[in-house]
């Protein structure tokens, strides 16, 4: 287990804090990955899966972005389904497609089969963590996990879903499996931050990507206590957090209730609901992440300019309105389409505001 770092003049860190940071923080969801030559060039030789189990991969995927877009943090380069293969469950990341489960799981007998995180089988994480923190200076390394209701989705799925009807469905019909998969996955997401936080990430990120296709009763009913338990389980470790998903404008007070125990805590907006609209919903003292539409990026730049700033008057205000802080960030992960010229422009005029 290592020291954690301390980064005093980090703009992430102290907007999450609740201090005002020298400029305005920036970094995106998806920086790294296929809007990057780079990247690209590098993937051509390796499957997703395999890159994410290689800690040398995995160290220089996370810096190219930090590289070429000078953004206030790092993101750990893995993925949600990473500690469920590290927990044995058969599965791929298929290109165009995403995470694909080879036997979903939608029974009583399928949810006691889980097995929980083998530490040993996630040691190439814990090992890139180790050295992007000896590689990042005062830059900020993200660790992250998916939240257990987006684990939940691609295992009973089987694969990405639209609707997450077959989910939903397991949810309301048989409750006891439900909650029994969701305690599982909940000890599982834990296990993977904790591994990430002994080697020293700085912060940490729980994504539930797909939340807010649930309505707000079944929410809190079926979700939020499970949810709960990662934040209250990681609050010791005095790391801050953020917890994100899209199309969760109806959920961001429970999202943020959720939250309570932890020191330093941040929500992350998409789009569709404003930053101050975020700043009442959540209540005050917690900072907000977002949240420029990805689409934007592929506007031209005078749209992007124009449409940037307007996210930064809203992060003002929201501030203004009890937000604990702003980091500018996009609603949901870069396209890979855009334009990585566009992204490293973007980085800069936020840092001039
Ligand atoms: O810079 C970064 O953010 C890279 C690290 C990263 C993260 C944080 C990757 C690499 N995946 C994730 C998390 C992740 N994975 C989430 C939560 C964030 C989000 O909402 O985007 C989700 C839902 C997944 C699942 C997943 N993995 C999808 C989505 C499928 C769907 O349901 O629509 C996909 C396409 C993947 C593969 C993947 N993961 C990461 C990358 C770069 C890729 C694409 C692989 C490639 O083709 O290069």
């Amino acid at each position: 287990m290592s020291a954690r770092r301390e980064l005093p003049d980090s703009p992430y860190l102290t907007a999450i804090a609740g201090r005002k940071p020298s400029r305005v923080p920036v970094w995106f969801m998806r920086q790294a990955g296929r809007s990057l030559p780079e990247y690209r060039e590098l993937r051509a030789h390796h499957k997703m899966l395999d890159a994410c189990f290689d800690s040398e991969l995995v160290c220089e995927i996370t810096l190219q972005p930090v590289r070429r877009h000078r953004v206030d943090a790092a993101i750990l380069f893995s993925d949600i389904v990473v500690p469920l293969r590290g927990a044995g469950v058969d599965l791929d990341i298929v290109p165009d497609v995403g995470p694909v489960i080879a036997e979903p799981v939608r029974t009583a007998a399928d949810v006691a089969a889980l097995r929980p995180l083998d530490p040993e089988q996630v040691t190439a994480v814990a090992e890139a963590v180790s050295l992007l923190v000896a590689a990042l200076e005062d830059v900020p390394l993200i660790g992250f996990a998916g939240a257990p209701f987006t684990l939940a989705s691609y295992l009973v799925e089987g694969g990405p879903s639209r609707t997450h009807a077959r989910t939903k469905a397991m949810m309301l019909a048989d409750p006891d499996s439900w909650h029994e998969l969701m305690t599982r996955l909940t000890d599982l997401t834990i296990a993977f931050l904790t591994v990430q936080l002994d080697h020293g990430v700085d912060a940490i990120q729980l994504f539930d990507s797909w939340a807010g296709a649930l309505c707000l009763a079944d929410y809190r009913r079926f979700v939020a206590p499970h949810s709960a338990r990662v934040f209250a389980t990681l609050a010791h470790r005095q790391v801050p957090m953020t917890h994100f998903g899209v199309q969760t404008g109806e959920l961001l007070g429970a999202m943020a209730d959720v939250m309570r125990p932890a020191p330093a805590t941040m929500v992350g907006v998409d789009w569709r609901t404003s930053l101050t609209d975020a700043a009442a919903r959540v209540g005050a003292g917690i900072a907000l992440q977002g949240n420029l539409d990805p689409a934007v990026l592929l506007a031209g730049w005078p749209v992007v300019e124009r449409a940037a700033r307007a996210v930064i008057d809203d992060g003002r205000c929201a501030v203004d309105a009890g937000a604990a802080g702003h980091v500018f960030n996009l609603g949901h992960g870069v396209l890979p389409q855009s334009d990585p010229e566009i992204l490293t422009d973007l980085v800069s005029l936020v840092h001039s505001l």
